[in-house]
């Protein structure tokens, strides 16, 4: 185990730029009031409140609760009694997250009437936007087309939007364009067997040049819906579907074939009246997924589910992250050293990364659990930023190379502690940490990342 020093002295170097420059919001909408300051002990009440003054550099953290019109009244004109769009456009370095996506719940309470997305993504400048661990229900039930929880248009870049669950939420996201825009790893769910809803809409066909419009959707679960998910048929816009789950709706992929710019690979479509429109490539498949149980929300994958290690690698700048579990995308279930990803929100692994103890002027411990035996040494990145990498070889790394703070060798199971310095200006700092633990397997050795976690202080 290293010393500790090195810490020390990356964070001295480092960190002081790095947390100047990100401030946090908390909203409670029950407790919360838009006149206090924002801080966890004194949360705002609104989304809104929270979103406008400062578009660059912020983390707004929803705190347990209903947010909505008939709640703290958020997506509502109270001057004009009708709904209201929250706009995103122009913000840079913005993340907004649920802090527990079961009870974090924004309830549109049925709005119909908004065009272009409750949450409107866009425009040139509009740059870093994550959107994690949210509930989002009840909205766009009789104006598919054009009204969502969320969406995007074009000029806008670097967009993540995983891990949320969409219940009766129409058209869950649309994509009118955008460079980079990643929507994976949710959930989308109706409690009626197939409304005319279109799950997810990658409608990019306006692209043009300047934007360069590329979008990657994959590895998210869709339950009972008229449509799953329809892609831009025509123009240049690049698109990944790749890894989607299509239960019980009535046409999985709509639409004519896809042209020579759209990766549609490993989907599956299982119990739908027309699970795909038109020809496409043997890896997305007519097969049942073999869930838990979809009917209580676990879309954990059974043994023996042929989703395990059948997924496509999509290569976006981002990497692939986490799964909606919280687990490393993309790892080599079965240590045949090739690290796939699974197919769904649902990643196989055996390695597990904590902390404890985390935070300014502590000592933190990160420990790595895994159920088998490793052979060590394992790696561990701690960087800023959150863009990575996506190799084949090995699987999801969530670090960004060029902001590499340091690693550490260890063995797995281990730990490694990292000491915080204790200065007050590095309040509001942004980490990632993943591991890389080297396993024995079969024929040779075997890279097992593990899950990114998300630290700040
Ligand atoms: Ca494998
Ligand atoms: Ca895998």
């Amino acid at each position: 185990m290293k010393t500790l020093s090195l810490a020390a002295a990356a964070f001295a170097c480092f960190a002081p730029v790095a947390a100047a420059q990100t401030a946090h919001l908390w909203v409670d909408p029950s407790a919360g009031n838009d006149t206090n300051t924002g801080t966890r002990t004194a949360p705002l009440k609104t989304l809104e409140k929270a979103l406008t003054g400062r578009n660059f550099d912020l983390v707004v953290h929803a705190l347990p609760g209903t947010y909505g019109p008939k709640t703290n009244g958020d997506f509502w004109d109270t001057a004009n009694n009708k709904s209201k769009k929250i706009s995103l456009n122009g913000f840079k370095n913005l993340k907004i997250v649920g802090e527990d996506r079961a009870t974090s719940i924004i309830d549109f309470n049925g709005i119909d009437d908004v065009w272009y997305g409750l949450f409107g993504i866009g425009g040139v400048g509009t740059d870093n936007i994550e959107i994690t661990n949210l509930t989002f229900q009840n909205v766009g039930i009789a104006t598919v087309w054009g009204c969502s929880p969320v969406n995007t248009t074009a000029g806008c870049k670097n967009i993540d939007i995983h891990g949320n669950l969409f219940i009766d939420a129409g058209s869950a996201f649309i994509c009118w364009g955008g460079f980079d825009v990643a929507f994976h790893d949710n959930v989308i769910t109706s409690t009626t067997a197939t409304p005319t809803f279109v799950a997810i809409r990658l409608r990019t066909q306006y692209f043009n040049a300047a934007d360069g419009d590329r979008t990657y959707c994959y590895n998210n679960v869709i339950i009972n819906h008229h449509h799953g998910i329809s892609y831009a048929s025509r123009n240049l816009a690049l698109q990944w579907i790749c890894n989607n789950v299509i239960l019980n709706g009535n046409i999985g992929f709509p639409g004519s074939a896809p042209p020579a710019h759209v990766v549609l690979e490993s989907n599956i479509a299982w119990n739908c009246t027309t699970p795909y429109s038109y020809t496409v490539s043997a890896s997305n498949r007519v097969v049942d997924p073999l869930l838990v149980d979809v009917a209580k929300n676990d879309f954990h994958q059974k043994a023996g589910s042929p989703c395990f290690e059948k997924g496509y690698p999509v290569p976006t700048a981002l990497s692939m992250r986490n799964d909606y579990y919280g687990n490393a995308r993309c790892s080599d279930g079965d240590d045949d050293r090739t690290a796939l990803p699974d197919i769904g929100v649902h990643e196989v692994t055996d390695v597990d990364l904590n902390v404890t103890n985390w935070g300014i002027g502590k000592s933190g411990i990160f420990t790595n659990k895994s159920s088998t035996s490793f052979a060590g040494p394992a790696v561990f990145f701690f960087a800023f930023g959150k863009a990575g990498i996506m190799a084949p070889s090995v699987g999801s790394i969530g670090f960004d190379p060029a902001t590499l703070l340091f690693s550490l060798g260890t063995s797995v199971p281990g730990s490694v502690p990292l000491t915080v310095p204790n200065d007050p200006t590095l309040a509001g700092l942004l980490l990632y940490a993943q591991s890389c633990g080297l396993k024995s397997v079969s024929g040779g050795f075997s890279w097992k990342p593990s899950a990114v976690l998300d630290l700040e202080l």
